[in-house]
């Protein structure tokens, strides 16, 4: 029998990238030299087993940004960021960061061949992400402070000095990431009824509305989501109305107590019908794991907090919703926090026996 094996010397389609697949809704012309690692495209995974805590026939799915290049959202913001940075001649960008924002922007910058130095909270970033950063070959500065100092600091830096800041403060970060919200409806073949998602710094759920609000009035989509922004409860400004000095939570990404785009995500909230809501670290950690061991989908405890939200307000989600909630990170950034969780499931120090591993297994006579 003769087999024909595929050969690959013909076009292959892959996905090009954000840039290059939302171009007409970017603001890119033909002088922008394109940095991208194929970013975007993630996929939308129905959650069954959260669905029906929920009940009333709702759908719910979640936006598995941790499938990025560097693990989340914040590669969508980076590749049109570190773009035009590259275009009007920078040599380096700086960013604070919890976490997210340095991998992305260290890895971006490097790509694009510029300098790369982030600004962060010492001790209060995840290891996978401060690894991400060093390796990537970034300038890393711990401060003895939290994120909203460190926000400060850049900049003054960026106004000082040439060099690019690449927070979401920077426009293009939030042009970027608004192509989540054109992803999400061009899998649905409309806009979900709600879009949950953790808000820290708050430039993602404005970056989301911006995307459900342009693809309405191209018509891509009929409706436009109700905007569901959940913060953790040490760390939650918007939900109180006020700064939070001494913001604490085990999601470290949204340990964030003054937010760069409060107005955004006050408007988002505003103009979708929409809520802020504040859940506890342990509401978090509950639908972390819950995530993982019922649904095979490991998300950093920042992103769980928009599974955490909707389960907390449950009741208020309209029967036969579509549901959509935005895991932003990837679980491995936080092994840590991981390993901690107490699973009754970890047998040690077992001698290599095997009545002894069947007896563990449950499956001794
Ligand atoms: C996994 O990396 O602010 O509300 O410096 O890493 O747009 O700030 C990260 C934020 C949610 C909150 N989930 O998004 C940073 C940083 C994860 C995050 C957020 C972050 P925003």
């Amino acid at each position: 029998m003769i087999l024909t094996l595929p050969t690959f010397q013909n076009k292959v389609d892959y996905w090009p990238g954000l840039i290059a697949t939302y171009r007409p809704y970017l603001p890119v012309t033909d002088a922008t030299p394109i940095v991208t690692l194929h970013e975007g495209n993630t996929p939308l995974i129905p959650v069954p087993t959260i669905a029906a805590q929920i009940g009333r026939q709702v759908e719910v799915f979640v936006k598995y940004d941790g499938l990025n290049p560097t693990g989340s959202f914040k590669d969508r913001g980076m590749t049109l960021a570190v773009s035009k940075a590259k275009e009007s001649g920078s040599k380096a960008v700086i960013c604070a960061s919890t976490g997210n924002t340095s991998a992305a922007a260290a890895a971006y910058a490097r790509r694009a061949g510029l300098h790369a130095f982030v600004i962060i909270p010492d001790g209060y970033v995840a290891m996978g992400k401060l690894a991400q950063a060093l390796l990537y070959g970034a300038e890393v500065i711990a401060i003895q402070g939290n994120f909203d100092e460190a926000l400060e600091i850049v900049r003054q830096v960026s106004e000082a000095y040439p060099v690019t800041l690449v927070n979401s403060v920077n426009p293009y970060r939030l042009e970027g990431q608004k192509t989540a919200a054109f992803e999400i409806v061009d899998t649905l073949g409309d806009a979900p009824d709600w879009l949950c998602i953790p808000v820290g710094n708050a430039g993602n759920i404005t970056a989301y509305w911006r995307g459900f609000c342009q693809y309405h009035q191209h018509k891509r989509c009929q409706r436009r989501p109700q905007m569901m922004g959940f913060q953790a409860a040490g760390a939650s400004p918007i939900v109180s109305g006020q700064i939070v000095e001494c913001p604490e939570t085990v999601a470290t990404a949204i340990r964030i107590g003054n937010p760069a785009n409060w107005e955004g995500a006050i408007a988002a909230q505003q103009d979708s019908g929409g809520k802020f809501t504040a859940v506890t670290d342990a509401e978090i950690l509950a639908a972390y794991r819950m995530l993982a061991a019922d649904e095979g989908i490991f998300c950093e405890p920042a992103s769980a907090a928009s599974v955490a939200g909707v389960l907390k307000i449950k009741e208020d989600v309209p029967t036969q919703a579509t549901v959509v909630c935005v895991l932003t990170g990837n679980g491995l950034k936080d092994p840590e926090i991981a390993l901690q969780q107490k699973t009754k499931r970890f047998y040690q120090g077992v001698a290599p026996d095997l009545d002894l591993v069947a007896q563990i297994m449950g499956l001794s006579h």
